[in-house]
């Protein structure tokens, strides 16, 4: 076995919780969805079985409206966003068993469920992909029938958190004046360090790597708006001015509307004709989201419109949903080769080195992620552009190769940065080597 894959293994051994795995035993203690979806993706490898539980157990935490938690946590665990801040019985649709948080994270889910099949001997698959298609469609039902009221095709979110890029440019952006009294109150008596001493990220990472504690502080207050509602996404997106729809999470759900697809297939389940005609209206609807002027493709304001033109990887997963044309894939192609944007020496930057909002060391405003690399890999492949797809593999797993499975690296010198031991990173890897 070679090096790469032992240490990867190593990492998703030592991570694994018996029937799922925790992204960072000391950052992040919970099960989250994407992480779960993504470790799932490098697991079919080593094992099906135990890739499959891993999907399956995210289920635990689904909710009866069919929402897909982002977090389905586990008690006493330490990290600041627990069960005592989500309160998730608040409202009747949560799991009456096991606490989650109450907004939802990129619907990667049917795209791990179908890899993850594509591993395992026929006949267990097909009860493994009977069993859970109910499952993946009533959330795929839930993020149309409650992130979509304009029945527009896109998908609305609440909260950064429910991008997975946390602090990206276009949502800090969006959040830039949400000020409310207890933040103030809380700046002006100077309890940052009260804070701090709650954050477990920034006593293992240097904090300069990770989200400030004002900009958490807001992504807690916009979840603590949403819980006063009751987790009801309809009242909160009539009352939050901070609702976007996201490029990135509208992106991967169009691949993952193409899994469920391909799954109902499989199973001879037919999908509800009025769900399939969403599908395309997502499609279609992503052309709303391109600006001729950058050529590029950004999120936006659900409410005002107005398009958030602060560049950023999201931007580049169009590619990943399949869905646009190919005159816009070269475009894209273009600025992801471009030395001042996307095209640095340890790609993909999460952020363009030429945007103001680039920060070397800064979580997801800049340094290279092996998930995003994954995204943008698959894209490529999708539209032919081979020898693009196989530079950044290697360049993805180089990183990982010579500094190990960590959280993320700088796009500029390949720096190990954030979490060591990151689980994402240690399955996606194993997932780029076997899948050559
Ligand atoms: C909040 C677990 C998660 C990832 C996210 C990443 C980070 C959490 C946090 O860690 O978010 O959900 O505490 O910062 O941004 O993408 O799923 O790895």
């Amino acid at each position: 076995m070679d090096k790469l894959t032992q240490k990867a293994e190593a990492v998703l051994k030592a991570n694994d919780r018996g029937s799922y795995t925790v992204p960072s035993p000391k950052l992040y203690p919970h099960q989250w969805l994407w992480d779960s979806c993504f470790i799932a993706i490098g697991l079919r490898h080593i094992d099906p079985r135990r890739a499959a539980t891993e999907i399956e157990s995210l289920f635990r935490g689904q909710w009866q409206s069919g929402m897909l938690p982002h977090i389905t946590l586990r008690e006493d665990s330490g990290y600041w966003a627990g069960a005592g801040f989500w309160q998730s019985s608040v409202s009747p649709a949560a799991p009456k068993d096991v606490a989650t948080s109450g907004i939802t994270q990129p619907p990667v889910v049917a795209i791990a469920a179908e890899k993850v099949a594509q591993k395992l001997p026929e006949a267990e698959a097909h009860v493994f992909l009977k069993q859970i298609y109910p499952k993946l469609l009533a959330y795929h039902n839930w993020l149309y029938r409650d992130r979509d009221p304009d029945n527009r095709g896109l998908i609305v979110l609440v909260n950064a958190w429910e991008c997975g890029f946390d602090n990206t440019p276009p949502w800090m952006h969006t959040i830039r004046f949400l000020s409310p009294l207890w933040i103030s109150t809380f700046i002006k008596m100077r309890l940052n360090g009260v804070f701090t001493k709650r954050r477990r990220d920034t006593k293992t990472v240097p904090a300069e790597q990770r989200i400030s504690n004002i900009e958490a502080l807001k992504l807690a207050h916009l979840a603590y708006m949403h819980r006063k509602n009751d987790y009801d996404s309809r009242k909160t997106i009539s009352t939050s001015r901070y609702c976007v729809e996201d490029i990135g999470f509208s992106s991967i759900l169009i691949a993952a509307n193409k899994s469920l697809l391909r799954i109902a297939n499989h199973i001879s389940e037919d999908i509800p004709s009025d769900l399939s005609y969403r599908f395309t209206q997502t499609e279609k609807a992503l052309e709303e989201l391109w600006d001729e002027e950058t050529q590029m493709y950004y999120s936006r304001n659900f409410h005002t419109k107005r398009v958030l033109k602060q560049p950023t990887i999201s931007g580049l997963l169009p590619l990943f949903s399949g869905a646009i044309s190919k005159e816009r894939a070269d475009k894209l192609v273009r600025t992801l080769s471009d030395a001042r944007q996307f095209g640095t020496d340890f790609p993909v930057p999460t952020v363009p080195t030429s945007s103001r909002y680039f920060k070397e060391i800064c979580y997801w405003q800049g340094p290279s992620w092996i998930n995003s690399n994954w995204m943008v890999v698959h894209g490529l492949e999708n539209y032919g552009y081979k020898e693009k797809a196989a530079d950044i593999r290697q360049k993805s797993l180089e990183l990982v190769g010579k500094n190990g499975c960590n959280e993320y690296f700088s796009a500029l010198n390949g720096k190990p940065l954030g979490a060591s031991n990151f689980s994402w990173t240690a399955a996606l890897a194993l997932d780029l080597l076997k899948t050559t």
